[in-house]
């Protein structure tokens, strides 16, 4: 696995859904790919040439994919792979290999993370970069140009003459603030358009994160064993600099931000308020957190004032038993802190799971009530999946009925004694409908929209939900 010429450029791809069937299923959602971000910053600081292509989001075909990078001519290629689309990523590097055979393949991402014994097995995968890319990427580069050996570098695995070889795993990076500015103008040739935002043509938007690592220990999530426990976080001075720096380089004036929770930092929250406030710019943002680092009106006022719309809320479950088992905050401290964030007037989405540990249809009927009776602005409801590298995959790993990560966001993929695993799926549409098609919902959400494209973003998410699950129950996912 030798390179031919030194490596002076990286091409970052996300992957369009449905390429393993030879198509390309609509994007449901249009978020800027952070990860890209974050890597391209680190290695442009190091001299190496980055190209985004966000083909998912865009839904290029294959042959717009391959015309891109014959355009780029790049060393190496770069995917981020989801569980879920592990497939359309290995269609695609296989792709990308035939056409392309002296570039170098490389991957990352939560799927590599956990499997990348399972990713090595497609052969047009060079190397896998689990954990934290960055410092990794960069230095297999620096060591592949010196001819020096992989083995040095953190970080990696490989195959080599048909064994697994694996170096020491990558610690975090411990000081973000250590990046540069993010290349936010590799991504501002596609218009984004938010799902959190009253969105018009006239708007821009554009999102980006400023932490890693969270403090909580959801048993569904593996962000605690892959980016750690310890909250690491950009300041307030640099969160409102980047703010900033998008909203006059580019016009953008809606802002996401991607952290897992924002407001771990309650300081640092209002501070940044202050200086947003201070500098006078307007723009509208919107952040998830969790209800445990949200209590305190104080901070949502000043997050209000300066143009916060929504925050995300994990609430996960309606019955206090599951809530507990799942180390989450009880119900009533959950409609405390959705009372605050009405009170300071920022929106809230509560998202729910069903099929939690412990799980019955008496506890999920109770989550579905107490969704109604919260009633957010917002609410979605999924199925549990036990990705690898989470306690519920633990918990649920000789309960599978399905490894096919196809299925994993469409049917429950593992059985338990209390219900059947079909009962999941009708659990799902049930709540959507129940919580969607309220008179009073309705009435509140139409009085909320600015304008008839906002309306079609409303639509086209519903649909994309619905078009799903009736294009699984055709089976056409695997017709092809
Ligand atoms: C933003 C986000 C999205 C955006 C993604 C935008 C994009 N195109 O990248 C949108 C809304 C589109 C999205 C959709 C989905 N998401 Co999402 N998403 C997130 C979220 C909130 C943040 C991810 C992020 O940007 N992190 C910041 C970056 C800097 O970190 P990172 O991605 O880990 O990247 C670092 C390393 O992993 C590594 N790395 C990553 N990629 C690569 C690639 C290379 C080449 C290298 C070298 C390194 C490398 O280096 C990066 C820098 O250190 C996470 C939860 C979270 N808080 O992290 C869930 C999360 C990643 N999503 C998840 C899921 C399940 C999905 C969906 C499958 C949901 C669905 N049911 O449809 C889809 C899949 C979409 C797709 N692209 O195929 C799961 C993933 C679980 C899994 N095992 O796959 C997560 C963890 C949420 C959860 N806890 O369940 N998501
Ligand atoms: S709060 Fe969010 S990021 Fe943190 S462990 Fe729970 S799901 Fe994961």
């Amino acid at each position: 696995m030798t390179t031919r010429k030194p490596i002076e450029k990286v091409h970052f791809i996300t992957t369009p859904h449905g390429l393993e069937f030879g198509r390309v299923d609509a994007a449901i959602y249009s978020t800027p790919p952070a990860a890209f971000l974050w890597l391209s910053a680190h290695l442009e600081s190091k001299g190496i040439e980055c190209r985004i292509q966000d083909a998912y989001t865009k839904m290029l075909d294959l042959e717009t994919i391959l015309k891109d990078i014959e355009d780029f001519q790049p060393d190496v290629v770069g995917l981020s792979v989801f569980t879920i689309v592990w497939y359309d990523n290995a269609y695609l590097a296989a792709k990308i290999k035939e056409r392309f055979p002296e570039v170098l393949l490389v991957m990352g991402g939560y799927h590599v993370n956990h499997s990348y014994e399972e990713v090595l097995q497609c052969e047009a995968v060079d190397y896998c970069l689990p954990l934290e890319g960055e410092t990794s990427l960069a230095e297999l580069i620096e060591c592949l140009n010196a001819g020096d050996d992989p083995q040095k570098v953190k970080g990696l695995a490989w195959r080599e003459n048909g064994n697994l070889v694996a170096t020491e795993p990558r610690p975090p990076l411990h000081d973000i603030m250590t990046l540069p500015r993010f290349p936010y103008h590799k991504l501002m040739d596609h218009r984004y358009v938010p799902w959190c935002f009253s969105h018009s043509p006239k708007d821009r938007f554009m999102a980006t994160i400023t932490s890693r690592g969270c403090p909580n220990q959801c048993v569904f999530c593996d962000i605690g064993r892959t980016e750690g426990r310890r909250f690491r976080h950009f300041t307030a001075q640099r969160v409102a600099d980047e703010m900033e720096y998008l909203h006059t380089e580019f016009g953008v004036n809606q802002i996401e931000f991607l952290d897992a929770l924002f407001t771990t930092n309650n300081k640092r929250v209002i501070e940044l308020c202050g200086i947003l406030k201070e500098r006078g710019l307007e723009l509208e943002w919107a952040c998830a957190s969790a209800i445990r680092f949200t209590d305190n009106q104080e901070m949502l006022d000043a997050m209000a004032e300066t143009g916060c719309k929504k925050i995300f809320y994990g609430v996960e479950s309606g019955n206090p038993a599951i809530l507990k088992r799942v180390k989450k905050l009880t119900t009533d401290q959950v409609r405390k802190v959705i009372g605050m964030t009405k009170k300071a007037g920022i929106l809230s989405h509560a998202a729910y799971i069903f099929g939690l540990p412990g799980d019955t249809p008496d506890t999920m009927e109770d989550t579905l009530a107490f969704a109604k009776s919260l009633n957010t602005d917002t609410a979605s409801f999924s199925m549990a999946i036990p990705f690898k590298g989470t306690e519920l995959y633990d918990l649920y790993k000789d309960k599978l009925i399905s490894t096919d990560y196809r299925e994993y966001q469409r049917s429950a993929v593992f059985k338990v004694d209390e219900y059947e695993p079909e009962y999941l799926e009708k659990m799902l549409i049930k709540a959507h409908k129940q919580y969607y098609l309220r008179i009073r919902y309705i009435l509140s959400r139409l009085g909320k929209i600015k304008s008839w494209h906002d309306l079609w973003i409303h639509v086209r998410i519903g649909l994309g939900f619905l078009l799903g699950k009736i294009r699984y129950k055709m089976g056409s996912h695997k017709e092809d």
